[in-house]
C-alpha cells in the first residue's frame, strides 16, 4: 500500500472523511488524496516524496507561490513578537490602509477568519442596515457553508430557496431566492416582485465555484442598477478573484462599485485572514459602532495579517498582474492546443491569475453548461496529469490558480504533460 493510501486509511479513523474540507478528499475524481508534507514555489512535494507543480495554491492565496522567502520572513519575525494578542495592533490598521486603498469601494473594513466569516457577516450587515430579510444569490456560486447560504433554487422559478445541506432549517433559507447565474431577466422579475424586501445580492462576478464562469456586464449591471433603485445592497464576493484576477478585484474589471465587499485567500497569504468592507455608512452598522453584531477571537490575528501585508505589498509592484495574466493565458492557451492535436474535446479560459478548463466544446456561460460536462473525462485527465506530477484541483466544478512562482518553464512543463495525458485518454 502507498504512503498517502496509509495516511488516509489513518486519518479517517480520527477525522470526517480523513479531511478538514471536504474537497480535499478526491471523492469526485477518485483514488486517495495526496498528503502534501511541504511546499516551495510552485511546487508541493507529497508523503512519499514526489513532486507536483500545483494548480489548486491553496484554493487561491498562494499567488506569491508557496512559501516566499520575504513573506516567511515577516511571518517569522510576526512571531517573534507573539502570536496572538486579542487586542488591537497597528498592523490592523496598515492592512485596512492597504485594502481600503487597493479597493476604492471599501471606505472600511473588518477582518475575519474565513471566507464564510465574511460572507455570513456580510449577509448580517445587509439585512440589519436595509431592516429587511430577503437575499438574493446565483445557482453555482458558493459564499462560504453559513446556513443562510447553503440553499439550492426553490422548486418553481421564482420560489425562495430549499435547504441544500442536512441541519439547515427551512425557515432560515426561505429568505433566500436563488436565481440562475448570467440571466439579467430573472433578476429584473425578482425585483418587480420583491424588490422592496430584498436586503442584499451577492454574486460572484467571475464565478470560480461551478469552475470558471465569467459574469457579463449586462449581468453585473442589472443588479447595480436594481439594487441602487430598490435600496438593497450589492455585495460581491471577491474571496477568490480579489488581487487575483486584477490587483483591484473583479469589480475593477467591471467597473461596477459594490455597497459591501468580500475578500478572502490572497488577503492572508496562505494565513487565515478574510474581510468584508465597504461604504462607511453601511460599515458604521457594526459592532460596537451600531447595532449588528460581529466579533471573532482571532480577527486580525498579528501572525496572519503579518502574512497578507507582506503578500499584498509584493503583489503590487509594478507588472506584477500583467506577468501573471500572460503565464496563465500561456498555460491556457497550451493546453487547449494540446487537447486539439489529440482531438480531445475540451475548452479553457482564464482571467488574471485564475482558469478554467472544460471538457466541453467551449467555455460555460452557466451552471446548465457547466453540468453538461464529461466529469469522466475530467477525472482521467485529472489523474493522467497527477501521474506526471501535475496537481489541477480534484474537481471539474473549480477553477485553477497560477502563481508569479509558475514560470514559462514549469508551464511548458505541465503543457508537455498535457499533451501526453491527451494522447492517452483521446482513446
Ligand atoms: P472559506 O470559508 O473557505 O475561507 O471561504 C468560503 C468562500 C467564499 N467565497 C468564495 C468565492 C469562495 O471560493 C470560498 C471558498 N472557496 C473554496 C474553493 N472553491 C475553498 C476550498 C474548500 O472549500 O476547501
Amino acid at each position: 500500500m502507498d504512503i498517502n493510501q496509509a495516511l488516509f486509511d489513518r486519518a479517517q479513523k480520527t477525522i470526517p472523511g480523513g479531511v478538514n474540507s471536504p474537497v480535499r478528499a478526491f471523492r469526485s475524481v477518485g483514488g486517495a488524496p495526496r498528503f502534501i508534507n511541504r511546499a516551495k514555489g510552485p511546487y508541493l512535494w507529497d508523503a512519499e516524496g514526489k513532486r507536483f507543480i500545483d494548480y489548486v495554491c491553496s484554493w487561491g492565496p498562494m499567488i506569491l507561490g508557496h512559501n516566499d522567502d520575504e513573506v516567511v520572513a515577516a511571518v517569522e519575525a510576526a512571531v517573534e513578537r507573539g502570536l496572538s494578542f486579542g487586542a488591537a495592533t497597528e498592523a490592523e490598521i496598515e492592512i485596512a490602509e492597504e485594502i481600503t486603498k487597493i479597493v476604492p469601494s471599501i471606505e472600511q473594513v473588518r477582518l475575519v477568519s474565513s471566507g464564510t466569516e465574511a460572507g455570513m457577516s456580510a449577509i448580517r450587515l445587509a439585512r440589519g442596515f436595509t431592516g429587511r430579510s430577503k437575499v438574493i444569490k446565483f445557482e453555482g456560486c458558493y459564499h462560504g457553508h453559513s446556513d443562510s447560504l447553503l440553499v439550492k433554487a426553490g422548486s418553481g422559478l421564482l420560489t425562495f430557496g430549499n435547504p441544500s445541506s442536512a441541519g439547515v432549517p427551512a425557515s432560515i433559507t426561505e429568505h433566500t431566492l436563488v436565481l440562475e447565474y448570467n440571466n439579467p431577466q430573472q433578476l429584473e422579475d425578482a425585483f418587480a416582485k420583491w424588490g422592496d424586501d430584498i436586503a442584499c445580492v451577492i454574486v460572484e462576478a467571475f464565478a470560480g465555484n461551478m469552475n470558471l464562469v465569467r459574469g457579463t456586464q449586462e449581468f453585473i449591471d442589472t443588479m447595480r442598477r436594481l439594487c441602487t433603485k430598490h435600496g438593497a445592497l450589492l455585495i460581491v464576493d471577491e474571496v477568490m478573484t480579489g488581487f487575483r484576477v486584477a490587483l483591484g478585484g473583479a469589480q475593477s474589471l467591471f467597473g461596477v462599485t459594490p455597497d459591501l465587499t468580500m475578500l478572502g485567500k490572497v488577503i492572508g497569504g496562505g494565513m487565515p485572514v478574510a474581510a468584508f468592507g465597504g461604504r462607511r455608512d453601511v460599515m458604521q452598522q457594526i459592532a460596537p459602532c451600531g447595532p449588528v453584531y460581529q466579533a471573532g477571537t482571532l480577527s486580525g490575528n498579528p501572525v496572519a495579517v503579518a502574512c497578507g501585508l507582506a503578500t499584498l505589498k509584493k503583489i503590487q509592484r509594478p507588472g506584477f498582474h500583467e506577468e501573471l495574466a500572460r503565464r496563465t493565458s500561456r498555460l491556457v492557451h497550451g493546453l487547449a492546443d494540446a487537447a486539439r492535436e489529440a482531438g480531445v474535446e475540451f475548452s479553457a479560459d482564464s482571467v488574471g491569475g485564475m482558469f478554467g478548463i472544460y471538457f466541453l466544446p467551449q467555455a460555460p456561460r452557466g451552471f446548465s453548461d457547466v453540468m453538461k460536462a464529461n466529469q469522466p473525462l475530467f477525472n482521467r485527465f485529472f489523474h493522467g496529469m497527477l501521474k506526471r506530477g501535475v496537481y489541477f484541483a480534484p474537481s471539474t466544478f473549480e477553477a485553477g490558480f497560477v502563481s508569479i512562482a509558475h514560470d514559462d518553464a514549469v508551464i511548458d512543463a505541465t503543457i508537455a504533460a498535457a499533451r501526453e495525458t491527451f494522447a492517452e485518454i483521446a482513446g
